[in-house]
């Protein structure tokens, strides 16, 4: 899809009113893990198990960003963006998950808002990026369905605070990944390992979020939005042509199907749509079955919202197989083959394919037309180092060029696309990986907590002052 004039990419401007920013979540950023009154969450317990985290990394300290957020935010005025995009600490704001708010853990957020609208920075809250708070993890978690009434009670206690100020509220971030990582695989907290419970989580996720964008929507929030990780599903001999379709009949197509509705459509469909694929049921009901799924919850999962939040780093690919061994994160596929792309790669392994993005945004525009889509995460870990005070992080700028730029050709394809926020603004705590994976835009020295914007922050800057992307 993407035009080149000669040898050289063109230009390439975006709406008058595109969104520009970047995006960070609590546990990776903020640390201050005990500090006034923070409950602990099933990421605080995870990384704290030996063997769980590489070299026993924690939130713990982080990069201090509950202290630092002031000399944060004067850094994302001088790099000029327009939004900021942070997720709150569930157990920062009810420490057991339920009950009373502590306000010590609102003023945290009532400070950074403040701070960011000084700046003219839009604030954008995102309520759950994986921080579920212990106590309610040891009630069962997300496969107890009471989780789900909590989150909307706790979904309300953060409008009640910021709603005054903040006007763009997601609920959740990459469900997909709390459910099928975190309960499903294992790798992620809270780090069971069955599908039953995967599935059961998903869908307890799916009801929180329609739970909330009800609570949300009654106490007037104006802009609602899910934000989920979406990629197009492929085989790998699509990679050097991401618009291209597998052949009709042929066994990987259906493969890819069973793939996309697992990891896409899950998602997608009970929240945009009101029903579940059938793939998924029949997946679901041969792993603990579906009596989870009450009357009554697709109703009140599927509530009109105003954005889908996309993140995406690279496809997903898949063949008929069988592979060498079932992957945990796909329930129902022993049958298929995950195969690894060849090609360019981050350093997380993840392949480099910015047509994905754009085949991702023309296919939710047609397949979703009622939602404005926004790319609320995409970014690339590399292995940076910091020479005579400057990061040359070429790689990670041409990955957020490329990307931009097949962003651009989903726009003109028709895609209803509205903003873009770079994942992430700092280099952060990243999981499983701990502090080895580097993603951000600006580079954090976990020793000392000095910031300093590597080259593609200098870049990004550029690109947000010119709407866009020059020629090269
Ligand atoms: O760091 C994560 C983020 O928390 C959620 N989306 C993917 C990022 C990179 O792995």
């Amino acid at each position: 899809m993407t035009v080149a004039v000669g040898s050289q990419e063109r230009a390439r401007v975006f709406p008058s009113g595109f969104v520009w920013g970047a995006a960070t979540a609590a546990y990776q950023v903020e640390g201050a893990a005990t500090a006034d009154g923070r409950g602990r969450s099933i990421w605080d317990t995870f990384s704290h198990t030996p063997g769980k985290v590489a070299d026993g990394h924690t939130g713990d300290i982080a990069c201090d960003h509950y202290y630092r957020y002031a000399d944060d935010v004067r850094l994302m005025a001088e790099l000029g963006l327009g939004v900021y995009r942070f997720s709150v600490s569930w157990p920062r704001v009810q420490p057991g998950g339920s009950g009373p708010v502590n306000p010590r853990g609102l003023d945290f957020y009532d400070r950074l808002v403040d701070e960011l609208l000084e700046y003219q920075i839009n604030p954008y809250v995102t309520l759950y990026h994986w921080d579920l708070p212990q106590n309610l993890e040891d009630r069962g978690g997300w496969p107890a369905r009471d989780t789900a009434y909590k989150f909307a009670d706790y979904a309300a206690a953060v409008h009640a605070r910021l709603g005054d100020r903040v006007g763009t509220w997601t609920t959740l971030n990459e469900p997909w990944v709390a459910a099928f990582l975190g309960y499903g695989t294992g790798v992620h907290a809270p780090g069971r390992t069955s599908a039953a419970d995967a599935f059961q989580a998903g869908h307890h996720l799916l009801l929180a979020h329609g739970l909330a964008t009800q609570a949300l929507r009654a106490a007037g929030a104006p802009e609602i939005a899910l934000t989920l990780n979406l990629a197009p599903v492929m085989t790998p001999g699509q990679v050097a042509d991401p618009a291209a379709e597998p052949a009709p009949g042929d066994r990987d197509a259906e493969a890819v199907a069973r793939v996309d509705a697992l990891l896409n459509r899950q998602f997608l469909d009970p929240a945009l749509r009101g029903a579940y694929p059938d793939e998924v049921l029949a997946i679901a009901e041969r792993n603990g079955g579906l009596g989870h799924i009450h009357d009554g919850d697709l109703a009140a999962i599927h509530q009109p919202v105003e954005l889908l939040g996309i993140n995406y780093y690279n496809p997903c690919l898949v063949t008929a197989g069988p592979g060498d061994q079932p992957n945990a994160a796909f329930p129902g596929t022993s049958d298929l083959c995950f195969p690894e792309a060849g090609g360019a790669r981050t350093a997380m392994g993840w392949p480099i394919v910015p047509g994905g993005l754009a085949r991702l945004l023309v296919r939710l525009s047609r397949d979703y037309p009622e939602v404005g889509l926004m790319v609320t995460e995409n970014g690339a870990a590399f292995d940076d180092h910091v020479e005579s005070e400057r990061v040359r992080d070429t790689g990670r700028t041409d990955y957020l060029d490329g990307h931009l730029r097949a962003a651009h050709d989903a726009i003109e394809a028709g895609a209803d696309l509205r903003g873009y926020l770079v994942w992430s603004l700092l280099d952060n705590f990243e999981w499983a990986e701990g502090y080895h994976r580097r993603f951000g835009i600006v580079h954090v020295d976990f020793a000392t907590q000095r910031r300093l914007p590597k080259d593609s922050a200098l870049w990004f800057s550029d690109v947000i002052r010119q709407n866009g992307v020059q020629a090269r």
